[in-house]
């Protein structure tokens, strides 16, 4: 049909709100706060003849099971299934920002990136391709200041070739967390194969991430699994060869690779920070 669901995901004060207002002319709650709870407001916007149902999740910085915000968000996902994900990106803060994305690419999930603040990111005179981190990540790039509304129309755009499926930039792929996780992750996914639900749902690549984590969530869900006991002792092995060649525990080992990942990505994509003062905050 022509409407699309749109979660909007990104660290607090990415500007997620600030986008919600402007294309849907609502008044949420722009600007530092916290201690509210965590919840997520909808509102409609339109763009080239389709609707947008915008769905304003609460701020997060990983999709681990550690805050309520992660597990809302985590939730909206898996129950919701929105179309398209528009993870919007504070530019002044990119290495921490694209954790989030690289666990959304590890989801699977269609998506745009809003590269925001941009408006701050060249006044401070920083560079970067933001054709190759598009390639790299598999996901479109879109520079958007939302205080200004810049680039809305670009990114509301993507979200609809994306939603179509007809977007060049797109390529499903894999981040790669190096020989002694990414055996770890296939020799899980082995024993995941067989469940329908994990392969429809989740990919039996995210479960076994999530698995080498010690997420709780995802232990809990593979307790009930018929072949639980061969699943775990699958992740306990792979578990315990990351940690001799890693030293470290595999859910250490899995961050590390991921910063490690985009801190490659941002090299080749040529990022460099300018030397012009920052005027923001
Ligand atoms: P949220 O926590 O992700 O919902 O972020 P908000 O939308 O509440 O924005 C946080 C702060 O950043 C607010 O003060 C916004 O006015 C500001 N902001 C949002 N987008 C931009 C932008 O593109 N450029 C600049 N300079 N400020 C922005
Ligand atoms: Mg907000
Ligand atoms: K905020």
């Amino acid at each position: 049909g022509n409407t699309i669901n749109v979660a909007l995901i990104g660290n607090p004060n990415c500007g997620k709100t600030s986008l919600f207002n402007f294309a849907s002319g609502a008044h949420g709650h722009v600007g530092n706060y916290s201690g509210v709870t965590v919840d997520a407001s909808e509102a409609c916007a339109t763009c080239d003849g389709f609707v947008f149902n915008l769905t304003d999740l609460p701020g997060t910085y990983s999709l681990s099971c550690y805050s309520p915000e992660e597990l809302y968000v985590r939730e909206h996902l898996m129950k919701r299934h929105p179309d398209v994900v528009i993870n919007v990106i504070d530019s002044s803060n990119l290495e921490r920002n694209l954790y989030l994305t690289t666990q959304l690419v590890d989801m699977n999930v269609r998506m745009v990136c809003a590269l925001n603040m941009y408006d701050e990111f060249e006044r401070r005179g920083d560079t970067l391709d933001t054709q190759t981190l598009s390639t790299l990540f598999g996901v479109p790039f879109v520079c958007t200041s939302f205080k200004s509304g810049r680039g809305v129309q670009e990114l509301f755009r993507e979200v609809i070739s994306v939603f179509e499926d007809c977007n060049a930039s797109v390529r499903h792929i894999h981040i790669n967390h190096g020989h002694e996780i990414e055996s770890g992750i296939a020799h899980i996914q082995q024993y995941l194969k067989c469940n329908v639900v994990v392969r429809t749902l989740f990919s039996t690549r995210y479960m076994a991430i999530k698995l080498l984590e010690h997420d709780d969530r995802a232990e809990a869900y593979v307790a009930k699994m018929e072949n639980a006991k061969e699943i775990m002792a699958a992740r306990d092995a792979a578990e315990l060869r990351v940690k001799e060649e890693k030293k470290t525990d595999s859910e250490t080992a899995i961050m590390d690779a991921k910063y490690g990942f985009i801190h490659g990505a941002l090299t080749e994509a040529g990022f460099r920070q300018g030397t012009k003062e920052d005027t923001y905050r």
